[in-house]
This record gives C-alpha cells, structure tokens and sequence, in this order.
C-alpha cells in the first residue's frame, strides 16, 4: 500500500508547480518513498479558498499558497506577504510545533525557500534542480534585467511559465510537476503534450501586447487598463511596463470563467523606490499577495464591484505618487535623533541619497566620517546648533542599557543602528527594513 501524499500548489503559477515539484522530491527521498503524490492546484477567488474534504491524503501538503489551519494540513510553505487569511490562522501558524510548517515572506519565490529549508533541516540535496531554483527566483521576483527581457520570451524557463499560466486544461500541471522535479526545462518543453502548446501562446502573447497597447491609459505614472471583454487571461504582466517604461504602478481589469480579477503591480525597473505595500492595499478589498504585485479576485459576477475596486486603487496610487513622488536619490533631511536614523538608512542604502542635512543631530561626528563616508556621499551640512543638548542625548542614550557602551565606537552606522532598535524589532533583518520604513516615514 502506498502512502498517498496530496499535494496543494498555486495554480497557474511556475513557482507554485516548482514548489510542488521540490517539495515532491525532498519528501521522496528525505521522508519515504512508498509514495503516491496527488497534486492540486489551488487559486485565490472570492469566497472559501479550501474545501476541508478535498484534505483527503495521508499527508496533505500546501506550498506556494495560503495558510490552513485545518488538523489534516501536515505540511505548509509559503513567502506571500499575504499568507493568512485571519489573525487566528497567524496565531495558529505561530504555535505550532511539528516543526514542518514554514513561512519567510524575504524569499524571492517559494520554490526556493522549499530548497533551503529542506536542505538546512532535512538533509536534501537541491543540487540537481538547481536551474529550476534559480529561474523560479527570477521569474517570482521579477529579477530580469529589463522589461524586454521579460516580454521576449526566450528563455524555456519563461515559455514553461506562459504554458503553466494560461493552462486550461486542469490535469496539464499536475502532469508536468513530475517532469520539473526530474528534466531539464528545454527538454521539458520538447515533450509531446507541452509542445504543441506553445506557438499558438506565443501568437496570443503578441495579440496581448497589441492589445494592451490600445487599452492602456498612462497618467500620473500609474496605468490602467480594463481586458475584461477580451480572453487575455494569463498575459505576460510585464507588458504594460514594456510600453509603458515610465510607470510606475499599473492596475489591470481581466476575466475568466470563474472570477474578475483586479492586477495590482509596480514597475520592477522604474527609478524609483515603491511606496506603497501593495498587498496591504489588495488586502483592503479582500486579496492579497506581495509588497511589489497584489491581486484581487472578485465572483465572475461582480464586474461592477471590482471596476469600482480598480478605479479607487488607481484613484488612491496616483494620488500617492502625485503627492509623494520624490525620485531617487533624495536628500535626507534629519533632526535630532533622526540624525542617527538617517545616518543608519544612507550606510544602508547609500544609492538613494545624494546629500544629507542633519539639523542638531546625535552623534553628527560619527554621522560624516563613518556612515555617509563610506556611502561615498557628502553631508550638506552637519551642524549640531545644541551641542549641550546632543550630548546630553548622547549620554543618556549610552547609559540607558537601550545602547551598550559600545555602540558609540562602532564603525559602522548600518550595524550600530542595530542595538537601538533591535530589542523591539526582532530579526536583524526585519529591523534594517523597519528601521528604513520608520525612517522614511516618521522621521523625514
Ligand atoms: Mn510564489
């Protein structure tokens, strides 16, 4: 008797059958390999995203996609931002203890988060998909050079992507996960059922982008379009920025047979720094999905509620970037101990300032010759106008216990931000970025 493992994966998505795909392969050969794997695609649409009695393996598996905090999930990988659909299923997630449920939203693609994981607890070795990884990085962070790049459609790790999104028919991706976790993608795509499929995407692609091309309206550098009266389903998403490379979020109406879906995304290649969390936005209306690209899915029916939906979130974008658009690099103004603050974000992200003016600052000495010294950028000005108070600020700061003594002689201002916040921020990776968005957002 063979132990049945189902497995969930997002559909449509070459990191959701990528996952599948590793997550099959680590469990074969790191947990038993009388195995029987049952793959389930699963989308995000309006209402239930699980039916409790589709659980129906030995083991059931969710990778790539929301988290469940049914008794019968016994494995769980995800890096959406969005991954739980209430504060309960987070708690949940938190307390549990089997040590086989795992989330990291900083993961480029889940793909690969399921390979390092695997690979640090469970002895796999990633080694031989190592291609596969690295394109799922690609693909799911949208790492490509340019939007030509993206839109060219050369590479096969990129033709396999147009093939698994615009795939209608249900058995097609549970038929290639297999392949993925085994064959070279090249070789994958010469296989019978996988090669006639792809020149008549290729000429749907092309009909896409003339599509939208018509469709898309630039203001504000935010674009819209609405294709809901056309089957574009599974276009390239970075078309608009191809014909658009001066945008900087894009906001798109598409339909299918079960759901209206609102696209929410920002220009991975625009000279400028998101400002917004997309997903929080899409969250707002019932999605969800990444900082960078959200989406919404609305009932097939509800065409008005999600044009409503578009039009306000375009509404609200272009206001954002109409009254907080400043192109990097910035000055950074900064007042007292926002001057430590800033001095921490130009040695963390010396790319995005050209000057800073520190207005009384703490520790303004320690600011100009280490922090913005080694961002090879100049200070505008340094004057700390109340030196009695600074150091006074100073001294408390270094007595408090908040800061050890040391910090104060640390070279390094990127690393020496670090004690300050890293008591309420947790990881030190979460504190740089808290540190940044605190900076950018109250101290500025
Ligand atoms: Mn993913």
């Amino acid at each position: 008797m063979l132990l049945k493992v189902r497995v969930f994966y997002h559909d449509k998505c070459f990191d959701g059958a990528s996952s599948a795909a590793v997550f099959s392969r680590f469990y074969r050969e790191r947990i038993r390999n009388d195995v029987e794997f049952v793959f389930s695609g699963l989308l995000h649409r309006a209402g239930a995203l699980f039916n409790e009695d589709h659980f129906d393996g030995d083991e059931n598996a969710i990778v790539d996609f929301k988290y469940s905090s049914s008794p019968k999930i016994t494995w769980w990988f995800d890096h959406h931002q969005s991954a739980f659909l209430t504060p309960e299923d987070a708690a949940h997630f938190e307390q549990d203890q089997s040590n086989r449920k795992f989330y990291d939203p900083d993961f480029k693609s889940c793909t690969s988060f399921i390979a390092m994981v695997t690979e640090q607890r469970f002895g796999f070795n990633p080694v031989p998909l190592s291609d596969l990884i690295r394109w799922t990085d690609i693909i799911d962070g949208a790492m490509y050079p340019d939007a030509k790049t993206a839109v060219e459609m050369k590479e096969p790790a990129m033709k396999l992507t147009m093939v698994i999104e615009s795939a209608q028919d249900h058995t097609f991706v549970p038929r290639l996960i297999p392949l993925l976790a085994s064959m070279p993608l090249a070789k994958i795509l010469e296989q019978p059922f996988v090669a006639p499929l792809l020149a008549p995407l290729l000429q749907r692609h092309q009909r896409s982008i003339t599509i939208l091309k018509d469709r898309t309206e630039s203001k504000d550098a935010t674009l819209f379009f609405d294709v809901t009266d056309q089957e574009l389903e599974g276009y390239n998403k970075f078309i608009p920025y191809y014909l658009h490379p001066e945008s900087i979020y894009s906001v798109g109406l598409s339909k299918s047979s079960f759901r209206v879906k609102v696209s929410v995304g920002s220009n991975p290649w625009a000279n400028s720094e998101r400002l917004v969390n997309l997903a929080k936005i899409c969250e707002r209306y019932g999605g969800g999905g990444h900082a960078r690209v959200g989406a919404i899915s609305f009932d097939v029916t509800q065409n008005e509620a999600a044009r409503k939906a578009a039009n306000e979130i375009v509404e609200e974008l272009r206001a954002i970037l109409a009254s907080a658009n400043v192109p990097s690099p910035r000055v950074l103004v900064a007042h007292s101990f926002g001057g430590m603050i800033a001095a921490a974000y130009a040695s963390r992200f010396p790319h995005e300032i050209s000057a800073m003016v520190l207005v009384d600052p703490v520790g303004a000495r320690e600011a100009r010759t280490d922090a913005v010294g080694s961002a090879g950028r100049r200070v505008v000005r340094a004057e700390p106008r109340d030196a009695p108070a600074t150091q006074r600020a100073r001294h408390h700061l270094h007595h408090s216990g908040r800061l050890s003594g040391r910090l104060w002689r640390l070279r390094h201002w990127g690393w020496a931000i670090h004690p300050a916040y890293g008591h309420c921020c947790g990881p030190r990776r979460r504190c740089i970025r808290q540190c940044r968005e605190r900076t950018l957002h109250s101290e500025i």
